[in-house]
């Protein structure tokens, strides 16, 4: 990734200017926390690249509850359903050279990944599903990420209380093998409880990150701008924007 080749690189700054440094007590000090530092992100970055746990299919739970919106009343989302998502799109936007608008058609004909993962709500339930869907990294990847984005941000039909929902990653889970857009669970389409008809599986941080019900991938500078600044809709309440597990 190119985040490594930066720490590699700020680590051969560091041991370049510290030579004579190093000659004194202090200075081997200073070197010793310096590669103590740099273990110690490589051992961050190696984990944050580790996939979760992915289970048989006798282990699927025999139903997958909902979860915060379960069927969303605004917006065309009740009509899109009637018309059983047959005109969904979703947009892969922003900082891209190429964006997208995407029919469920496009989606599913691209090449897709299945998994049996387990979600973990921070309310203190967990369930157990099949997921089905072509990885996030697919995507940006035909949309042609542009240098300067830092960020995935998620964006989802349903209004919760007013706000809308929307959810943001950093390109490590953005493009962790895990990431993907699922259009299926257990097999079948995904019930509108669940997120109709695309959701984000982002397997190794909490439940709030997945978001449902998606409409548009949007890749970012800086999450600033976006929602109350804080990269989701419960972090904007006070939840952590990485909720990694
Ligand atoms: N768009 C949207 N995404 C969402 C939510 C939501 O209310 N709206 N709730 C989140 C929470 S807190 C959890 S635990 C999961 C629940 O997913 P489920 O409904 O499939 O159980 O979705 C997450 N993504
Ligand atoms: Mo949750």
């Amino acid at each position: 990734m190119k985040r490594r080749g930066f720490l590699a690189v700020l680590g051969a700054a560091f041991v370049a200017g510290c030579n004579k440094v190093a000659e004194t007590n202090a200075g081997s000090k200073l070197l010793g926390a310096a590669e103590k530092w740099h273990e110690g992100a490589h051992r961050f970055l190696t984990d944050r690249k580790a996939l979760a746990p992915e289970y048989p299919r006798s282990a699927i739970s025999s139903y997958f509850r909902g979860n915060g919106s379960v069927d969303p009343q605004n917006g065309d989302y009740p009509q899109q359903a009637a018309d059983n998502f047959d005109n969904w799109r979703l947009e892969v936007r922003g900082l891209v050279d190429n964006p997208m608008s995407l029919s469920l058609d496009n989606i599913r004909r691209l090449p897709q990944r299945t998994q049996v993962t387990r979600h973990d709500c921070v309310e203190g339930w967990s369930a157990i599903g099949e997921w089905t869907g072509p990885q996030l990294s697919v995507l940006l990847d035909a949309a042609k990420l542009r240098p300067e984005a830092r960020f995935v941000v998620f964006r989802c039909a349903d209004n919760l209380n007013g706000a809308d929902y929307y959810e943001s990653v950093d390109l490590i889970d953005a493009y962790h093998p895990q990431t993907i857009v699922a259009h299926r669970l257990n097999g079948e389409p995904i019930p509108v409880r669940n997120g109709a008809p695309l959701r984000m599986r982002i397997e190794r941080q909490l439940g709030y990150k997945h978001a449902k019900y998606l409409t548009a991938i949007e890749a970012v500078a800086s999450l600033d701008d976006i929602g109350e600044g804080n990269g989701g809709y419960w972090e904007d309440r006070g939840y952590q924007w990485y909720a990694g597990i």
